[in-house]
């Protein structure tokens, strides 16, 4: 089975050249599959994995806009449809100027798993632009914004593809992008996209879902060990949505957050992160979190670095992908590190992970830790399609208990193979399987 596994890897490498997010995504998961394949050889037979690695349709276009000075831009659009064998494509849309075809077949490839993983009825997708919103005005965003819709309108529907928020779109973004749909389409069609207004068609819990599953995740993890977040140091990366929900809930549960960062720096609070303060410096105000050490005595910035220069007993990054590598993971372990839980999508490096399960650190993979988010979504459709509107405290009810699920599914998954405490091999093969059932029953397509 590793000669199959490794054959069908060699041809995605060389079938999709350049793509280095997406051979390190593969890659990761491939490592995994072994042991199923030896069990379940109709995979092989069937061609699971070969299909698998190749989306059911990959869509790039033009996406012109106007800036405030009068001059024409032009940025590259995408919605890459990778699976839908187990619901409509689904997974959110990112804008940033790292965007190019690796990074969206990366996040739709993990998608598929996290999905399949949720228990809910999603396939996996993704999408986004190399467009950099920052610096941009209000204007500016929301033009591009209408542009890129004016495309992918066509391409997506509550039963085909339901885009969602990621890095650089947020709730003000998903206004746009339904407005424009909305537009075009003479249809009020809430369950095209997620992520929306609690007052036209949103989900309550949707903005906080990613950063609050991800802490619940890790909660549960760290009980497998007799540890809770009470009293814990924990370090966040990022200050951006997943990040903020992530200290608000580690926070609620006791946990010191010390630090958090953005793309320039970092900010150390040894009295804990104050979410007031931070939320208006990154939320209203959308400025840098070096403004934050500005105005909260007692803190400071540090620039051009990663915040893993922070002791933490937990880590948490909720920034972007291979941004924790294996020399940040050597000095977090021999400063005492017992978890890690991936808010962000593939922020470990393959090293780190390495290192960091020979340490004997609990670490969670993103595609198991931040599933909450497009869980909610789930959620969100649910509602849309049964017009009603769930309480915060329902909802929130539904989210702890999908994470609960999630983490057991994997912790089992893991012993039944043979690895208990595994999670990267839980999240794999749980997620794995139950996309290749979906597979097999509905034939060669
Ligand atoms: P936001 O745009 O709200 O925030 C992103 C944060 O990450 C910002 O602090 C940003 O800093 C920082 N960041 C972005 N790119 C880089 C980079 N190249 N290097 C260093 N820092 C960077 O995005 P989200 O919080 O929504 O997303 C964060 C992560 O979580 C992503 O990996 C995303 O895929 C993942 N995720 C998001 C979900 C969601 O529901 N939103 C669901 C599941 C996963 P700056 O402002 O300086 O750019
Ligand atoms: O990476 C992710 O899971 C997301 N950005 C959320 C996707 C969604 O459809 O809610």
């Amino acid at each position: 089975m590793q000669v199959q596994l490794e054959r069908v890897l060699e041809q995605v490498l060389a079938r999709n050249p350049g793509e280095r997010e997406f051979h390190q995504a593969v890659t990761e998961v491939f490592e995994s599959l072994g042991p199923v394949l030896e069990r379940n050889p109709q995979y092989v037979d069937a061609a699971v994995l070969e299909r698998l690695c190749e989306p059911e349709r990959q869509i790039i276009f033009r996406v012109p806009w106007v800036d405030d000075t009068g001059q024409v831009r032009i940025n590259r659009g995408f919605r890459v449809e990778f699976n839908s064998a187990l619901g409509p494509f689904k997974g959110g849309l990112r804008f940033h100027p790292s965007v190019y075809l690796g990074i969206v077949k990366f996040l739709g490839f993990e998608q598929v798993f996290k999905n399949s993983l949720t228990g809910m009825p999603i396939g996996g997708g993704k999408g986004g632009s190399d467009f950099d919103p920052r610096g941009r005005s209000a204007g500016e965003v929301m033009r591009f914004c209408q542009s890129f819709m004016t495309e992918l309108y066509r391409h997506i529907g509550e039963y085909t593809d339901v885009p969602a928020g990621d890095i650089g779109v947020g709730g003000r973004e998903i206004g746009w992008l339904f407005g424009q749909y909305k537009r075009i389409t003479n249809r009020y069609e809430s369950g095209v996209i997620t992520g929306k207004g609690v007052t036209w068609g949103g989900s309550l819990v949707r903005t906080e879902a990613t950063g609050y599953g991800t802490v619940l995740f890790a909660e549960r993890m760290l009980a497998t060990r007799g540890l809770s977040f009470d009293g814990m140091r924990v370090t966040v990366s990022g200050s951006g949505n997943v990040a903020i929900h992530a200290i608000e809930k580690a926070q609620a549960l006791g946990a010191h957050v010390v630090a958090c960062s953005d793309s320039l720096g970092y900010v150390v609070d040894e009295a804990g992160i104050d979410l007031e303060i931070l939320r208006q410096v990154r939320e209203v105000e959308r400025l840098p979190v070096a403004e934050y050490a500005a105005r909260r005595s007692g803190a400071h910035y540090v620039a051009s670095a990663r915040v893993w220069q922070v002791d933490a007993q937990v880590a948490l990054p909720c920034a972007t992908q291979n941004e924790l590598d294996e020399n940040d993971a050597k000095r977090l372990v021999d400063a005492g590190l017992l978890a890690v839980a991936e808010g962000a999508n593939m922020p470990t490096t393959p090293g780190a992970v390495a290192l960091l399960q020979s340490a004997g650190v609990l670490y969670a993979p993103g595609k198991a830790a931040n599933a909450g988010g497009v869980a909610t979504s789930a959620l969100e459709m649910q509602q849309n399609a049964s017009r009603d509107a769930w309480s915060f405290e329902h909802t929130e009810e539904r989210l702890a208990g999908i994470m609960a699920r999630i983490h057991d599914n994997c912790a089992e998954t893991a012993e039944e193979y043979g690895d208990p405490g595994n999670y990267v091999l839980g999240a794999n093969i749980a997620g794995f399987t139950k996309v290749a059932d979906a597979m097999l029953a509905l034939g060669v397509v």
